[in-house]
């Protein structure tokens, strides 16, 4: 059908332009909602072509930076190349691109770091401005107009819907297989007319394969063809299989004792190392007919789907490594039946994460001995990437898995710490905290309880014997028993890695 063009629709076609052509479009002060989540479906021409306009506008001595929205991290051709030009006044809802990442922290970048499943709500209530055009990725054009999303869905219905113009990128490069995949959700709407949302299993259906735009809102079409950003995946190392190892026997006890069922509940794992030595593990471990309602589908998850560990997985994008896409790429019609992309408020919506009751294991910066968490904040003031879709899950799964090596910077920094620099996930939230040293489970303990627990199960030995003494002492400082600190003490801890932190 699509053998000679992506583009059927002849209203739409001609819209065809050059991606410098397109870029014209935008404008200083312009707020852009791109398309885009963990390296996978965002626009790979506009965002250079405007980092040239941005920096030609500079030299010839005008101003020109954008607001830009996405869904979650990109990639160097967007994210970098827009910040190497200073082309961004404000960004949000989440990054991990060093050169962004530098400009926040020096002050240069506006950064809003929010939890995914509420950027839409945030869009749509008006709490963050207006939208001014929308640039998405798309896989093909339909004949009547409808659109074949692309590697992934994030905000873009959203955008679509909000923003006063729209630029799409139509990519040959990403399979048309992906056709049929993508499930999107017309229901939600703002309090108070909310319905609940009909989403009872992690492969339930609830919407459409296609997303709509008024043609009227198109200001320009670039035809693309590039690859996804696909990092190269680095297999587990020793002390990513030994956290994994204590989660696997974690779910077997937790199974025995009737606490999960033998499928366990819907995965979510955040990405990297250590999630996947977990996902490598429970592949080998004999499990069958597990699912994922996740965010993101990594290779290991590819993996589980080949095996038949996994029966379903449901996310918003994907994050593969080159092989992982060849082999996904190689076997789409295989895949398609066992994966569903949504919109990024419904792949992270508390309201499912908590009925399907969502196993959720992400990663952190560092915890207190009380169980709070700090996912973002290094040394409590310098911005890592973003609370991302973590809080979405870790609030409102079933279990919240927190996993971290016991110390950073070859044993210099102490993971476990008496109380954290920065909070994203409160001592309520957090349910277990897993370092290659052991496994707390904290469920039912009262804070001093916690605290004897995360020392003696999940600190390194070289700080074990520091904290404890800390804690002592707390606790005979009688200030407040139930929750025990030495303020000055407790914040100073972070101080003597000052020198660390500089990134
Ligand atoms: O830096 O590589 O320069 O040495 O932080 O740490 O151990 O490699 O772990 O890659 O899994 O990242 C929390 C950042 C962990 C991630 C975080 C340094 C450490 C290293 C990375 P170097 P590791 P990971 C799904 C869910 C929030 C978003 C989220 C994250 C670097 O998991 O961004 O969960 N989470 N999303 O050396 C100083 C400490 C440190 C430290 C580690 N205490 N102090 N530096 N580092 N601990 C995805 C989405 O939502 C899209």
């Amino acid at each position: 059908m699509f053998s000679e063009s992506r583009i059927l629709c002849p209203q739409l076609k001609n819209k065809v332009m050059s991606a410098e052509q397109a870029a014209a479009f935008i404008n200083d002060g312009d707020t852009v909602g791109m398309s885009g989540f963990t390296g996978a479906g965002y626009p790979k021409a506009l965002p250079g072509a405007l980092a040239k306009r941005a920096e030609a506008q500079r030299q010839a001595g005008n101003h020109f930076q954008i607001n830009l929205w996405t869904g979650a991290s990109t990639a160097p051709e967007l994210d970098g190349a827009l910040a190497a030009v200073d082309g961004i006044n404000m960004r949000l809802p989440f990054q991990s691109d060093p050169v962004c990442r530098k400009q926040i922290n020096n002050g240069q970048m506006h950064y809003i770091d929010i939890h995914l499943s509420e950027v839409s709500q945030y869009a749509w209530s008006g709490f963050l401005g207006k939208l001014d055009i929308a640039v998405i990725e798309v896989t093909a054009i339909h004949e009547d107009g409808r659109l074949v999303p692309s590697s992934s869905i994030g905000n873009n219905k959203t955008w679509i819907e909000q923003a006063d113009k729209i630029i799409l990128e139509v990519n040959s490069g990403q399979s048309l297989k992906l056709e049929g995949m993508h499930d999107i959700y017309y229901g939600t709407a703002l309090p108070p007319n909310r319905k609940p949302i009909m989403l009872t299993k992690a492969d339930d259906r609830i919407g459409d394969a296609y997303f709509t735009i008024p043609p009227e809102k198109l200001l320009a079409i670039v035809e693309t063809s590039a690859p996804d950003r696909n990092s190269p995946f680095t297999p587990p190392d020793a002390c990513s299989r030994q956290i994994a190892d204590h989660i696997l026997d974690f779910f077997r006890f937790e199974i025995q004792k009737g606490r999960l069922p033998k499928e366990l509940l819907p995965l979510q794992s955040g990405v990297g190392n250590i999630p996947n030595a977990v996902l490598e593990g429970l592949d080998t471990g004999g499990y069958k007919n597990l699912t994922a309602y996740t965010e993101v589908i990594q290779d290991g998850m590819l993996k589980m789907l080949k095996s038949g560990t996994l029966s379903v997985a449901s996310a918003t994008a994907f994050s593969l490594s080159p092989t992982a896409l060849d082999e996904l790429n190689k076997n789409m019609d295989f895949y398609r039946e066992k994966i569903i992309l949504r919109q990024q408020d419904i792949s992270n919506h508390p309201e499912i994460a908590r009925r399907l009751g969502v196993i959720a294991m992400n990663g952190l910066l560092e915890a207190d001995i009380y169980g709070n968490v700090n996912s973002t904040h290094v040394m409590g003031t310098r911005m890592m990437n973003g609370i991302g879709g973590s809080g979405d899950f870790a609030r409102n799964g079933y279990l919240s898995i927190f996993v971290t090596p016991s110390t950073a910077k070859n044993g210099a920094i102490s993971s476990i710490v008496p109380m954290v620099s920065h909070v994203d996930h409160t001592e309520h939230d957090v349910k277990v905290i897993v370092t290659e040293q052991g496994l707390a489970d904290l469920r039912g303990l009262s804070p001093r309880q916690r605290a004897k627990v995360i020392i003696d199960k999940c600190a390194h030995p070289d700080y074990r014997d520091r904290l404890h003494d800390y804690f002592e002492r707390a606790c005979a400082s009688a200030r407040g028993m139930h929750t025990p600190h030495i303020l000055g003490e407790a914040l100073s801890w972070h101080e003597n890695y000052e020198q660390f932190g500089k990134m």
